[in-house]
């Protein structure tokens, strides 16, 4: 039997004298953790059916107009079979499938539909990890006995979201994050997968499987392991450490080492914060290498978050940023602000600051696959402590907080004001990563 200590993620040796399932009290967790892994089918597309009925059993694709020059967000499975893809030409997609309905996204309307999905994720797991807008981990060692078992507690998940949302979703169960997210992909669409529990006999299973089931393998690192002959699991499975560490470099080798026999760090990012902070995420449709574009995506992000923030008389006190890299490895750093605040200077600085932190500009060959931005620590009121400047800092800050305000009150109106260009209209971005704040996306991935 494994313990570990839920905050630390440490394997603790010292044995818990109070033995449940999730002891709350000293943070360990007995028994053999369990992770489930939910992903929505064709989201966007599912999204539209349930309120275009007359479009079902028909290839819907989402994405730019097909004589324009943008490209598919993403397609129902109808269209699939016809080889559209999301990321593709919108205009390929129309050529591979010309009867389709082609429809515009309306983000605002997939983010209700998601906030309602989390909201059942949340019933089942005090651990959610929002992976984007349309899918999640969730930490279900402690809930399973509810259920009578992991695979009830997904099939009870399934039907709720169905029922709930009007959209079909694929469940992953396993024992660590990474098998959980091979599985949903497995099961999709509609179903669920649970992986075997045994390591020798996750390692048989995963060995046929090609090097692309792993995190971290995009089709970059799979062309330069083609090219030594290692294409399956397998392979990776048996080759010297040497000859990958000379591939990839010491630390990728391991972690892929280890990934192709379906071990890997099993923790689920938790919401520490609960429904105390206001976060905004997004996701690069590919691993983005230039600092600028993440850096001015993130300043979008902080604006985002400001103009939440000031839809209720509350001022934040702490801002933490977030970047995760292809592997799914998360960094994220947090400061106070000088003073609680809600005003697009303060947030953007804070942001910037840490960000310098995380990614100096010296910083070379980092990639980013997400990154993030939220506000936690709410006051009632606004300003610093007593001091001297006390009434030149609040003229300050009011005065910061009007021109927020007014830029508010001009993008209402549709005016392109201050941040600049939308992020979904970027290249190498998805509107899907543009994520919610507090229950919809929980900040948890923050952590
Ligand atoms: P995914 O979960 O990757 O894809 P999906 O839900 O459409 O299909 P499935 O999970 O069944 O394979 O992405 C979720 C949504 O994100 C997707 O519906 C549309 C959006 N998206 C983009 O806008 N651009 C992209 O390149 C991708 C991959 C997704
Ligand atoms: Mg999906
Ligand atoms: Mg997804």
């Amino acid at each position: 039997m494994r313990r570990w200590c839920e905050k630390s993620g440490n394997l603790q040796s010292a044995p818990c004298a109070l033995r449940g399932p999730v002891h709350a009290k000293c943070g360990i967790i007995w028994g053999v953790r369990t992770i489930l892994h939910v992903d929505l089918d064709a989201f966007f597309a599912s999204a539209e059916l349930t309120r275009h009925p007359e479009w079902r059993g028909r290839p819907v694709i989402v994405g730019s107009p097909p004589d324009g020059r943008g490209v598919v967000s993403t397609c129902s499975y109808e269209a699939r079979r016809y080889g559209v893809r999301s990321a593709m030409p919108s205009r390929t997609a129309w050529r591979l499938c010309p009867h389709a309905v082609f429809t515009r996204p309306d983000i605002a309307f997939y983010r209700e539909i998601s906030r309602k999905a989390f909201g059942v994720f949340a019933r089942h797991s005090p651990f959610v990890e929002a992976v984007s807008v349309d899918e999640a981990f969730l930490d279900i060692t402690g809930t399973i006995h509810l259920y009578g078992g992991a695979e009830k507690l997904g099939e009870a998940l399934r039907e709720k979201v169905l029922r709930e949302c009007g959209v079909t979703c694929s469940v992953g169960i396993a024992r660590n994050r990474l098998l959980a997210k091979i599985g949903s992909e497995l099961a999709k669409p509609d179903g669920l997968f649970t992986m075997p529990s045994d390591p020798a006999e996750i390692a048989r299973f995963l060995a046929p499987k090609p090097v692309g089931i792993l995190w971290g393998v995009g089709r970059k690192t799979a062309g330069i392991l083609a090219k030594y002959g290692i294409a399956t699991c397998r392979d990776l499975q048996n080759a010297p450490a040497r000859q990958l560490e000379t591939i990839l470099g010491k630390a990728a080798a391991s972690s892929l080492k280890n990934h192709a026999l379906g071990i890997s760090s099993d923790r689920v990012a938790r919401d520490e914060d609960g429904e105390k902070s206001v976060s905004r995420e997004h996701t690069f449709v590919c691993d983005e290498t230039d600092r600028e574009n993440v850096r001015s995506t993130l300043l979008e992000l902080a604006a985002d978050v400001g103009r939440s923030v000031r839809k209720e008389a509350r001022w934040a006190a702490t801002a933490r940023i977030k970047l995760r890299d292809a592997d799914f490895e998360t960094v994220s750093r947090q400061t106070s602000l000088p003073a609680p605040s809600r005003d697009d200077r303060s947030f953007r600085d804070a942001a910037l600051a840490l960000f310098d932190g995380l990614w100096p500009e010296s910083g070379k060959g980092l990639a980013v696959r997400l990154v993030g931005f939220g506000v936690s620590n709410f006051k009632a009121s606004p300003g610093a402590e007593p001091s001297l400047f006390r009434d030149e800092e609040d003229a300050e800050r009011e005065r910061r907080e009007k021109l927020s305000e007014a830029i508010d009150l001009l993008k209402g109106k549709g005016l392109n004001v201050g941040t600049g260009t939308a992020i979904a209209h970027r290249p190498n971005s998805t509107v899907a990563g543009t994520g919610e704040s507090t229950s919809i996306l929980p900040p948890s991935i923050l952590t």
